[in-house]
């Protein structure tokens, strides 16, 4: 994978970017550069960026003028974004609102993205699994999906434009947490874990009755959102995975024990991994072998022991993080308050389902002991995995043949190395490796705690993302990374998978606004050309165009009262100029890049002159691209 520098000081970049800024101070002055219009090459889309030292190790060291090998989605926790940093560099490279609000591009602002959040907008949300799309076991490109724990809610992105464009409420559970896409033979399903056990209805009966208290796993179906069955469970559902084949789902259960407290959770000395069979779910469901619940019309399957939808495998003790290795053989259940890793092979859970084997234990072809705390665990498709031990503090590599021989009475070692991380990882994850394609590049460990490892920031801490040379026999740590609370989960994509499918300007068609041109064509307003006021009793409807350095509308006038939608379209066709529409005082702002359409409705409740300007600086004369809106006492 790695190979020379593809862009040594790129002048093709350099003489772009000048031509981009020659061309839209050209349009201030109303010049027009004929044949100046140059495209900007694909910079680094030929090969990877230099990564390798003389001694052949890894670097993190991505000079300027050279574009990263690996995107990078993490997700950001209960800040309610996900972020797309730069790997090896682990430079954040954009954040992407989702369930948070975001005054950059004016996320829960602009009608735009009222439309994605809902009505009910609840602010925030606690994000943890990002997981693209796949095709065949190999990442398409598509979407990212993520959970939402803190509002039981499940989102889409948008590759081309790196945008949510949709979210889903989860009916009948709460706090969804695992989440996983369908390997093959593509997304395909999301399937979803409801983690927290409620009664069910949860309308104010039977409170205490804990014996009435149940979850769901969930299957939403990646193209449209909509939730299309849930499978009652015994116990909570933690973490969830699916197979390469298309076959199967599996999700850790760290609550078999039904508690309601810490002591509660920790009673058995194993809990369960629970796999649901795909093929005899969606049998059950075309047969009608099903209930709805309230008003929600989800299919709802009884999955709970006894049922032919799942089955239930003894897993010691609190298990965590379940990771399928990408050799599509096993699947890891993570131990937590074992200091165990089982592993649980396919094709022997084939065989329970067929009635072939009669114990469910009877799947688990190892169960390496590793460390403290053992959460999840990444592959390097050399037949390695990589377990992190958050008590510990350590990454633990081991073979998993090695561990499968030792369980079968062989004396072998299967542990590889450990190494020390700073402090306490959560999650881990290889470069490609929860893909067919997993190239044992590099690793990241999400440690939960920096503690000494950066410049103090006042009583909170920045998790520490620490990166690591797994190309190698012996792991090495290459680089620490300070990020903002609180990622769970990454993903680690080869760029070539991604870089060109990335749009540079958004089409005019792009569904994300096409209700707002829509509505403007009612109007009889064309949007890259008008700049209008229309006035419909109370309602007012402000059209304009932007293109560095001025506004469509140097100023409009409405009445106190009014209800105002402005609508910024962005006919500037060049790169990387996008503009921003704020109106001071009044609590709007949005960001329209190039090709875009955006829009904001308020209510001009204060009367007088304010001023609107644009806030990304997009030319020099950015300061003077202003208007006034004259609000009529
Ligand atoms: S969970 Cu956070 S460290 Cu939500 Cu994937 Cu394991
Ligand atoms: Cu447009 Cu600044
Ligand atoms: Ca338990």
């Amino acid at each position: 994978q790695s190979g020379p520098a593809a862009e040594p000081g790129n002048p093709a970049r350099r003489n772009f970017m000048k031509t981009s800024a020659l061309a839209s101070l050209a349009g201030a002055a109303g010049l027009a550069l004929a044949g100046c219009g140059r495209k900007g090459d694909q910079a680094g889309a030929a090969g990877p960026a230099k990564a390798a030292s003389a001694a052949g190790e890894l670097s993190d060291h991505v000079p300027p003028g050279q574009l990263d090998e690996y995107y990078g989605f993490w997700s950001g926790g209960q800040s309610g974004e996900v972020r797309i940093v730069g790997v090896p560099s682990m430079r954040e490279l954009m954040r992407i609102p989702v369930f948070n609000p975001d005054f950059t591009i004016g996320w829960g602002v602009t009608n735009e993205s009222k439309r994605v959040l809902g009505p009910n907008f609840p602010p925030g949300g606690d994000c943890h699994h990002p997981h693209m799309s796949q095709t065949d076991g190999h990442y398409d490109g598509r979407y990212i999906f993520i959970n939402d724990k803190a509002h039981t809610r499940v989102a889409r992105i948008r590759c081309d434009v790196m945008r949510c464009d949709r979210i889903t409420d989860v009916p009948n559970v709460q706090a969804i947490h695992g989440l996983r896409v369908q390997r093959a033979p593509r997304t395909g399903y999301v399937f979803a874990n409801g983690e927290f056990l409620i009664p069910a209805p949860n309308d104010g009966r039977d409170l205490e009755d804990t014996k009435k208290y149940q979850t769901m796993f969930s299957a939403l179906d990646g193209d449209t959102m909509e939730v299309v069955w849930q499978v009652l469970v015994d116990g909570n559902l933690d973490n969830t995975e699916a197979d390469y084949a298309g076959k199967y789902a599996i999700s850790t259960c760290y609550n078999s024990e039904g508690g309601m407290d810490l002591p509660g959770t920790m009673q058995a000395e194993r809990d369960w991994a629970v796999v649901f069979n795909i093929a005899r779910i969606e049998a059950a469901v075309k047969k009608g072998d099903f209930k709805t619940i309230g008003s929600s019309k989800v299919p709802v399957l009884d999955g709970r022991h006894g049922s032919s939808f799942t089955l239930y495998i003894p897993i010691p003790k609190n298990p965590h993080g379940i990771n399928a290795s990408p050799d599509g053989k096993y699947v890891v259940a993570n131990g937590k308050l074992s200091p165990t890793v089982t592993v649980m092979e396919w094709s022997r859970i084939d065989d329970c389902f067929a009635g072939k084997l009669k114990d469910p234990r009877d799947t688990v072809v190892a169960e390496p002991e590793l460390g403290l705390g053992p959460l999840h665990t990444a592959y390097d498709g050399r037949g390695n995995a990589y377990t992190t031990l958050f008590i510990d503090s350590q990454i633990a590599k081991w073979n998993i043949a090695d561990a499968i021989a030792a369980h079968a009475g062989k004396k072998v070692n299967y542990l590889r190395q450990k190494i020390d991380v700073a402090y306490q990882p959560g999650h881990c994850h290889t470069s490609m490796g929860e893909t067919r394609d997993a190239d044992g590049r590099w690793l990241v460990s999400l440690n939960k705690f920096s503690k000494d490892r950066f410049l103090p920031t006042g009583p909170l801490h920045p998790d520490n993302d620490q990166l690591i040379d797994i190309s190698g026999e012996t792991m090495k740590l290459v680089a620490d990374g300070p990020v903002y609370a609180e990622p769970h989960d990454v993903i680690l994509l080869h760029r070539r998978l991604l870089i060109d499918k990335v749009k540079k300007s958004w089409d005019r068609d792009d569904p994300f606004f096409a209700e707002t041109v829509a509505m403007a064509k009612r109007h009889g307003i064309n949007v890259l050309s008008d700049s209008k006021v229309i006035r419909e009793g109370r309602k007012v409807f402000v059209y304009m165009t932007s293109a560095a350095p001025i506004f469509g509308m140097g100023s409009f006038t409405v009445k106190k009262g009014d209800e105002v939608t402005v609508v910024v379209t962005n006919i500037d066709a060049v790169e990387d100029v996008s503009h921003g529409f704020c109106i001071v005082n009044y609590g709007i702002n949005m960001e329209i890049s190039p090709g875009a359409t955006a829009s904001a409705t308020f209510t001009a409740d204060k009367a007088g002159v304010f001023w609107y300007y644009c806030t990304f600086f997009c030319h020099a004369m950015h300061m003077e691209m202003s208007g006034r809106m004259l609000v009529e006492a």
